[in-house]
């Protein structure tokens, strides 16, 4: 049997990592609801990101993304989030919003974007200067949308060349994570469509370089762990971009869409060490809550992420090792399902009630006017949003 206090101590020392643009007004191309009470500025944010920290413990950092959380002073800002007992975390930067970028940022044909795109990098990594954040994600959308539109070969050059500029760039202590998609808001190619794609870049760059899986940005169907177990093997699974999807890249929350996918993950994750203390994997959110409100979602979804991975804890390696040498296929699965068929709900709130949390964070969270209140206090201003 596997020890439920062991299980607790590796939960005990879980961070999640949560997007700042989940607390801004999000949507789709046919409509962005706005919601009352959604922060005006980045120091809004972080105080709603705060807010997901003190009911469940494990969120201590939020990430920025640039120009979206640009302050005039970085500095002041991480003071600030430490006055709310939180950090900040990776630095998101944004190439895929400026009229320049229609037909790419660091791949466009046009030098001049080209380096235009190159500068918005290098300022990126002088944010993390000022934040001390260890991570730059990149996620470019750029692609071409029909066959012949430009040479894909010729891009991947163009790509190569502006990594290793910005990798160049990065402070010894600092880390470039790329991120892949296989679509949206390109639809013939995507210039980083997929895991292989990012790991043979990152494997180019040098050991700073590593990847990010995105769980919506994957053909249906694909079995994501599989990527996960070959990155973790490989020592280049740097970052998760977690949430879940019915069909598309769909934001929604984190294990809401596929608890069984989620729970695969978290265990190739768990038997490779990725739960250490030290883990290098940056554990991050990427969400929008569209019609649900937004502190509640990115709380419930912290704790989608703590079932799952107590979940996966709770496998029995050693039996689990003994059926698979045995080829007991059967014996085999049934050592995962009953992991994944536990009810860990009564373990987690034992947690928090020795972390000396409520152990019901929603209610906790619900119960303490925090919404009413910036509901009544956020009048007026411009609503944060993704400002396309
Ligand atoms: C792209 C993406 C990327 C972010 C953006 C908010 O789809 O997943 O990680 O920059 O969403
Ligand atoms: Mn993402």
């Amino acid at each position: 049997m596997v020890d439920g206090e062991a299980v607790k101590a590796v939960l005990r020392t879980q961070r999640v990592e949560l997007p700042s643009w989940a607390f801004g007004n999000s949507g789709t191309r046919f409509k962005v609801f706005a919601q009352r009470g959604v922060p005006r500025d980045p120091f809004e944010k972080i105080a709603d990101a705060a807010q997901v920290h003190r009911y469940t413990g494990v969120a201590p950092s939020v990430a920025l993304h640039i120009p979206w959380d640009k302050v005039a002073d970085y500095a002041v800002l991480a003071a600030a989030a430490k006055d709310l007992g939180i950090e900040l975390g990776t630095i998101n930067a944004n190439v895929f919003q400026d009229d320049d970028y229609m037909l790419g940022s660091i791949t466009n044909p046009d030098p001049r974007i080209r380096s235009k795109a190159l500068n918005h990098l290098y300022e990126c990594v002088d944010v993390m200067d000022q934040t001390g954040s260890r991570d730059l994600k990149l996620w470019f959308s750029d692609g071409t949308n029909y066959p012949g539109q430009d040479n894909i070969r010729a891009r991947q050059d163009r790509l190569a060349e502006g990594l290793q500029a910005v990798y160049e760039r990065l402070g010894e202590n600092q880390r470039l994570i790329l991120e892949y998609k296989l679509f949206e808001p390109a639809f013939y190619t995507m210039d980083v469509p997929d895991w292989g794609t990012s790991f043979a870049h990152c494997l180019q760059l040098g050991e700073r370089a590593k990847v990010c899986v995105d769980t919506g940005h994957h053909a249906p169907g694909t079995n994501i762990e599989f990527i996960v177990a070959f990155l973790l093997r490989a020592g280049k699974l740097g970052a998760f971009d977690f949430n879940s999807r019915f069909y598309a890249d769909d934001d929604l929350m984190v294990g809401s869409a596929d608890p069984f996918q989620l729970f695969r993950i978290m265990f190739e994750v768990a038997t490779a060490g990725g739960f250490a203390e030290d883990t290098e994997i940056a554990f991050m959110l990427d969400q929008c809550h569209n019609i649900e409100p937004k502190i509640p979602g990115q709380i419930r979804s912290v704790m989608n992420v703590q079932e799952a991975t107590a979940k996966a804890l709770l496998v029995d390696l050693e039996v689990l090792d003994a059926a698979q040498r045995a080829g007991d296929v059967l014996g085999a699965n049934a050592v995962l399902m009953d992991a994944y068929n536990t009810d860990v709900r009564p373990l987690l709130a034992d947690l928090r009630s020795e972390q000396g949390l409520d152990p019901d964070p929603m209610a906790a969270y619900a119960a303490s006017g925090y919404a009413e209140r910036i509901v009544a206090e956020r009048v007026g201003g411009q609503q944060a949003g993704w400002g396309a």
